[in-house]
Formats: structure tokens, C-alpha cells, sequence
């Protein structure tokens, strides 16, 4: 995924190094979705170009501005801030040129289609006189098709990206709307929408052009986009009428308008935000910002543009503290997010666990699942889908909920149900978990298992995710932002939300009373043990030192921390670039058990629950053929773990055995953590991974 970002200032004087400031900030919050390479457009000050209206690619309109600025460079956001001070200063552009009004756009890229480089990075432009720029998020599906069509028109490519045919679409429809409307112009969002009924496949895109100085269009479908808007009562222009917040209406009140993928981006310059839906297009123009709705049977007959009504909507006050962006003390987010996790298991709890009141009972309320739960507790199975980490922290709560609810529970990851059809009947449950809300091999399993019948359930962190609004019901985690790409906090609160589901879906019977109490009162404790655990911290930093040139690292976990396993190894490999592998104890002897030596590590978890002592034989045999052993245990439990001197044991805080994977995959987090800190590689961005994987 990527991120794309714009600014436009109206009637408020900005200077260019101001603007630049701006949008390099913007696309630092955006970094996490996106960060093999980056590009900006803002606006030159020559005088206008004309243009020749004689090659066939070029429209002569009067109101053209001057050409654009476009910067792009592969690498990260820092690599373009330092360019475009390199070229600036090579070709003595005036940073402190002011502009009462101007419009620029920015894009952090993670590379779909097409190799990370400045050719394909974006803002991408319709041609030589660019005079339509788009950056992107997203994936157009049909860009091939598309690109024959425009090359039959004359276009040119020179990138490999999807993107590329947008621009250009972008200026055949407006070169064609020219020549048909002769003197009545279109406006900037009517060429939007149309070529919106063209793309196919999921995008958030904004667009600038020549055309239409001082002007933006953004629209969106299937990736997230929102509009924040700064209005200053203090600079208002003499004379100006007093404006409501609310208002769409063209006044001359200075504004600053911020277009963004995510809230993050925006929360620093103000906190009144319009979220923009699907199939909606926002016009930036004059002050005012009307929204328009996409709507496909449109414009598709006549000859010309639709022109849509423009919808009025409130703005909502941005819920995002400035502080929750910051890293704090903490060097690195992936750090901060494993040390958030106390609190942020409390958030996740709060509301839903009810101790105590007259009747002393203990219980369990899901507001988003409350009129579903008959329905749940009537279907034939549950099927949990995600991938990654999504997929452990289901495997890690699989079994509390068969033990609880009585009902069969399987597992799928999403791309491998698609692949194979697999059947899901209206009988069953499909429970969809996904941080962000917007994976997009879930996504697709949703929507195969919504054809079939299923009800849907969502686990997510994003509220107004795209699995969030599809699901028939759900449940936010509530985690909090979630920046470092390798998930922790998120892992451990989804853990904590199943357990609650099984709670909740396996109703009160005598039979299980004391067990039920036992596991809320656990959950109560929760984050009490998650502050315990993370004392661990120095213990992994040693352990780290001494695995951290380590070629392969193995894991070995069953019953609740077969998922610990999967998720440990998974943690390691995402962010350290080691090797490492979860195994499943249990079939220790069909196969891992030839790859035991004296060299290779293996972490072996055997805390407290009715897997302890076949753990017990577990390393047992594994120290017998001479395994290098590291043994995460409960606490008080060292001398029954250990085989020998030379066996390393971590000893955890010990709890309800259904919630002890919430507190073993700490330890392995911040192991992964040091591992990746001391190999010297970049531990918030990963080679190679984007935080929500929202392409196939
Ligand atoms: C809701 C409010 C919360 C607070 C609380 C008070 C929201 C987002 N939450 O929390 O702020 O006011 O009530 O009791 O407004 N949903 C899905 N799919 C998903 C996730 C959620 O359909 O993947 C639905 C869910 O069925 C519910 C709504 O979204 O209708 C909110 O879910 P929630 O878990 O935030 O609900 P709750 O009651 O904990
Ligand atoms: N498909 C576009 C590209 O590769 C955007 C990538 C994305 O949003 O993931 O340039
Ligand atoms: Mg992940």
C-alpha cells in the first residue's frame, strides 16, 4: 500500500519552503505504508507555457497554468527531502516565493507494478506537459486494457505502473470533453468521474492539473482517504462573511485543506476531518469542498459529462491525539508497541468485562456481537480466516473457543480458502481477523464467504475498514495505532477479543461457572502480567547478543502455544531477517528432529497447562540428541525444564492457560526486536513489507 497526501492553501500566504515542510511531514507520518520510494508536485512560478495546440497530445486552454514542479526518488522519504533540497539549490528556485493560494500532492510509494524507481514513483503525469498528475494507493486492475486503448490515442508510456494510465485517461477525457462542449468547460471533478466509470480494482487517487490551478480533485474506492480542513479566523480577509464550520458554501475565509490516507497525517494541523466514503469525490476549489458521489450509470449514454449533485456533510472532530504519533521515549514504534501493551489490553477490556453488581456474576458483553450471538451459537462450525499474524492470534484462541462453545472450529488463511473454493455453507460462521481492516486476501474471502451464505463476523483495529463495514457484525479490538509493521500490540489484543468471543458465545451453564470466572478474572490481571513480562526486556537483549548471527532459529510450541510458535518464528524472520520456524511439538518426530544439532537454536515453550509434561519429554529428547536448548517456562518452573547447564530458561508470569500466549509472545517480541536493532536493520520497516498487505 502507499500513501498519498496533499495540501492546498487558500487565501493564506505560504511560502514555498513552508509548503515543502508540509507535505514532507505528511508523507514522514505516511512512511509506514509505504517507503520504497516518493514524489511531490507543486507549482513553479515561469510564467504560463502555452501550449501547442498542434501535437495531438496538447489542449490550448487559456486559464493553463505554469508547468508543475515534479520531484520523484526511489528510497525513503529522507532520500527525496535531501534531493529536492539538492535540485532546489542547483537551479536556484526561491524557497521563499509566497503563494495566497496553491495546491501540491505528495505520495510515499510501496511498489505494485513496476520496480521501486524515480520513473515509477509517483505523482505519474499524462505527458510531457503534465498536465494531469495523480498519485495513488491502490491497484487498477484493467490498467492493461487501458493502456492499449491509450497508446491507440497516441499516449506514451514511460513507467511500468498501473498508475500511469490514470493521468492520461485523465487528459483524453478532458482533450475529448473540449472539443465536444467546445466553449462550456468542464469542470476538474467532472473529468474525475469520469474517469472513474473507467477504472476497475481499488484506489484512493488525487489529482492536479494545469487546467485547473489551485485546484484539487480526490476521490476513493476500496483504499482510505480523508480531508482534514484548517480554517483561521484570525487572517480572515476584511469584508469576508462569517462562515459556520459546516459550510460548503465558495467564501474567501483563509483555509488550508489536507488530504491524507490516514488521520495520522493530518491530527497535527487540525482535528475537524471529513472522511471520505466510497465512490465519493471531493472538488477543492474557490475555499469550498463539495463532495460528489460516483455513480456508474451516469454519463455512460449521452455524450457528455454527468454533473452529480454535490452531498453536504458535517465534519467530525478528529479523535487522534497528536501524542499517540509520536514515538515518545521510545527509539522505534515496533519498541513502543510492545511496551503499550499493558495499557493497551486495558483499552481493548474496557466496557466489555463485567465483575461483580448485585448478582456477583461475572460476564462478558460484546456490543457488536450481542443480537448476533443466538445465530453464532446455532451454526454448524466457525471458521476463522486471516493471514500472518491475524491467522496466529486465531490459531492462539482455537482452542478456548472449541473448549467453551462446543462447536467445531477451522482455521483457514485467506489466500489458500480462495484458492481452493473451499466450501463455507450458510450454516457456518466466518470470523474475519485483520489489524487494519483492509487486508485485501481477506478482504476476497469475505466477500466469497458473504456469496455463500455465512455470517460474517469481523475482528479489526480500523473502525471504518473496509472488512469493518463489510462484516454483518463484529468486534474492534481497539488496540490503538498500530504503526510498526510487524504487528504486537494488535496480536495480543485480537487474542484477548477471542477469548472474550469464546466467553460470550459459550453462555453460562453450571458446568463451566468456575471455569468462565477463572478466565475473566484472568483477563482482569492481564495487563498486570503484560507490565511483569516486559521486565524481560534486558534477559532477550542478552539473548538477542547471542543469536544475532544465527542463521536459522526454531521454535517449538503445542496446544495454546502451537500459535506462539508460528507467531515467534513469524516475528523473527519479519523484522530480524533470520530464519526461524514454528513447529508444532507434536510432530517433532515426523520430520524437524533430523535438523537437531549441537548448533541450531531452538526455543522450546513449556508453560503450565495439560501439554507441561509431554514438553517435558519434548526436550527431554531434543537435549538427548544434543539440541542447544532455550526453554521459556513458567515461573518457579526452571529446575523442571532444564535438562542441563547449559539450557537457557525464561521464566514468564504465569496465567489462565488459554491467556498464557498473550503473555509468551512478549518475551519473543522484544527478542525480535533486539535481533533486528543489533543486526543494524531498520526494525519499523522491513525489507520488502508494507504494514497492511492491501494488494494481492
Ligand atoms: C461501541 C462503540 C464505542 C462505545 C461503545 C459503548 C464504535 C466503533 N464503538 O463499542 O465507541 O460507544 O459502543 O457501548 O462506535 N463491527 C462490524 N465488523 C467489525 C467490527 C465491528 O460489523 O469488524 C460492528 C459491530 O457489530 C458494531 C459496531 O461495528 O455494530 C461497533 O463495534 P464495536 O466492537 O466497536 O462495538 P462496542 O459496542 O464495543
Ligand atoms: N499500484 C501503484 C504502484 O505500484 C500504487 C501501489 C500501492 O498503492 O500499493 O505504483
Ligand atoms: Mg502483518
Amino acid at each position: 500500500m502507499c500513501g498519498i497526501f496533499a495540501y492546498l492553501n487558500y487565501n493564506v500566504d505560504r511560502k514555498r519552503s513552508y509548503i515543502l515542510q508540509v507535505l514532507f511531514n505528511g508523507l514522514r507520518r505516511l512512511e509506514y505504508r509505504g517507503y520504497d520510494s516518493a514524489g511531490i508536485a507543486i507549482d513553479s512560478s515561469s510564467p504560463a507555457l502555452d501550449l501547442d495546440p498542434n501535437t495531438p497530445q496538447c489542449s490550448s486552454i487559456s486559464t493553463t497554468a505554469s508547468p508543475p514542479l515534479i520531484f520523484r526518488q526511489e528510497g525513503n522519504i529522507e532520500s527525496l527531502v535531501n534531493s529536492v533540497y539538492k535540485e532546489v539549490s542547483e537551479v536556484e528556485l526561491n524557497l521563499e516565493e509566497s503563494f495566497s493560494t496553491h495546491a501540491a500532492i505528495a505520495h510515499t510509494r510501496w511498489a505494485t507494478h513496476g520496480e521501486p524507481s524515480s520513473r515509477n514513483s509517483h505523482p505519474q503525469s499524462s505527458g510531457a506537459e503534465d498536465e494531469f498528475l495523480v498519485v495513488h494507493n491502490g491497484v487498477i486492475t484493467n490498467y492493461e486494457v487501458l493502456k492499449e486503448m491509450l497508446i491507440r490515442h497516441g499516449f506514451t508510456f514511460e513507467s511500468e505502473t498501473d498508475t500511469e494510465v490514470i493521468p492520461k485517461l485523465a487528459k483524453l477525457v478532458f482533450d475529448k470533453a473540449n472539443e465536444a462542449e467546445g466553449d462550456q468547460v468542464v469542470t476538474f471533478s467532472q473529468v474525475v468521474l469520469e474517469v472513474m466509470r473507467h477504472l476497475d480494482g481499488a484506489y484512493a487517487l488525487i489529482f492536479k492539473s494545469r487546467h485547473y490551478p489551485n485546484e484539487l480533485v480526490a476521490c476513493k474506492r476500496g483504499s482510505p482517504l480523508l480531508l482534514g480542513v484548517k480554517e483561521s479566523k484570525e487572517n480572515m480577509v476584511a469584508g469576508s462573511a462569517f462562515e459556520d464550520n459546516n459550510s460548503l458554501l465558495k467564501n474567501d475565509n483563509p483555509k488550508e485543506f489536507f488530504l491524507s490516507s490516514d488521520p495520522i497525517a493530518v491530527a497535527e494541523h487540525t482535528d475537524r476531518y471529513l472522511e471520505i466514503k466510497e465512490d465519493e469525490v471531493v472538488h477543492l476549489k474557490d475555499g469550498a469542498y463539495p463532495v460528489l458521489k460516483f455513480e456508474n450509470d451516469k454519463g455512460k449514454n449521452g455524450g457528455s459529462l454527468s454533473r452529480p449533485a454535490s452531498v453536504q456533510r458535517a465534519l467530525s472532530v478528529l479523535e487522534m491525539e497528536v501524542e499517540q504519533i509520536n514515538k515518545g521515549h521510545y527509539e522505534h514504534y515496533m519498541q513502543k508497541e510492545i511496551y503499550e501493551q499493558p495499557e493497551s489490553l486495558t483499552t481493548t477490556m474496557r466496557g466489555r468485562l463485567i465483575r461483580g453488581g448485585l448478582s456477583k456474576s461475572k460476564t462478558v458483553l460484546l456490543g457488536g456481537l450481542k443480537d448476533h450471538l443466538k445465530t453464532i451459537r446455532r451454526s454448524r462450525r466457525i471458521v476463522f480466516i486471516g493471514c500472518g499474524t491475524s491467522y496466529n492470534a486465531a490459531l492462539a484462541a482455537r482452542p478456548i473457543l472449541e473448549e467453551l462453545t462446543g462447536i467445531p472450529v477451522t482455521m483457514e488463511i485467506a489466500s489458500d480458502l480462495l484458492d481452493r473454493q473451499g466450501p463455507i455453507y450458510r450454516e457456518d460462521t466466518a470470523v474475519f481477523v485483520s489489524q487494519s481492516g483492509e487486508t485485501a486476501d481477506t478482504l476476497l474471502a469475505l466477500r466469497y464467504a458473504a456469496d455463500n451464505g455465512a455470517l460474517c463476523v469481523g475482528i479489526t483495529n480500523t473502525v471504518g475498514s473496509a472488512i469493518a463495514r463489510n462484516t454483518h457484525c463484529g468486534v474492534h479490538i481497539n488496540a490503538g495505532v498500530e504503526i510498526g509493521v510487524a504487528s504486537t500490540k494488535a496480536y495480543t489484543s485480537q487474542i484477548v477479543v477471542m477469548a472474550m468471543l469464546a466467553l460470550a458465545i459459550g453462555g453460562d451453564t453450571i458446568s463451566n461457572q468456575a471455569r468462565r470466572e477463572a478466565i475473566i478474572d484472568g483477563l482482569f490481571d492481564l495487563p498486570n502480567k503484560a507490565g511483569e513480562v516486559l521486565k524481560l526486556d534486558e534477559e532477550m537483549k542478552d539473548l538477542a547478543k547471542l543469536l544475532m548471527s544465527e542463521q536459522s532459529l526454531l521454535l517449538f510450541g503445542r496446544g495454546y502455544n502451537y500459535a506462539t510458535a508460528l507467531e515467534g518464528a513469524l516475528k523473527v524472520k519479519e523484522v530480524s531477517l533470520t530464519h526461524s520456524e514454528g513447529i508444532l511439538a507434536g510432530e517433532m518426530k515426523h520430520g524437524p528432529l533430523a535438523l537437531v544439532d549441537e548448533n541450531l537454536p531452538i526455543i522450546v515453550l513449556a508453560t503450565r497447562d495439560a501439554c507441561f509434561s509431554k514438553q517435558q519429554s519434548v526436550i527431554q529428547q531434543l537435549h538427548a540428541r544434543k539440541g542447544r536448548l532455550i526453554v521459556m517456562c513458567s515461573k518457579g518452573d526452571a529446575t523442571l525444564v532444564s535438562p542441563g547447564e547449559s539450557c537457557r530458561v525464561i521464566e514468564v508470569p504465569p496465567v489462565e492457560d488459554c491467556l498464557q500466549p498473550v503473555i509468551n509472545i512478549i518475551p519473543l517480541q522484544l527478542l525480535a526486536y533486539h535481533l533486528t536493532v543489533l543486526k543494524g536493520l531498520n526494525v519499523d520497516q522491513p525489507r520488502n513489507l508494507a504494514k497492511s498487505v492491501t494488494t494481492l
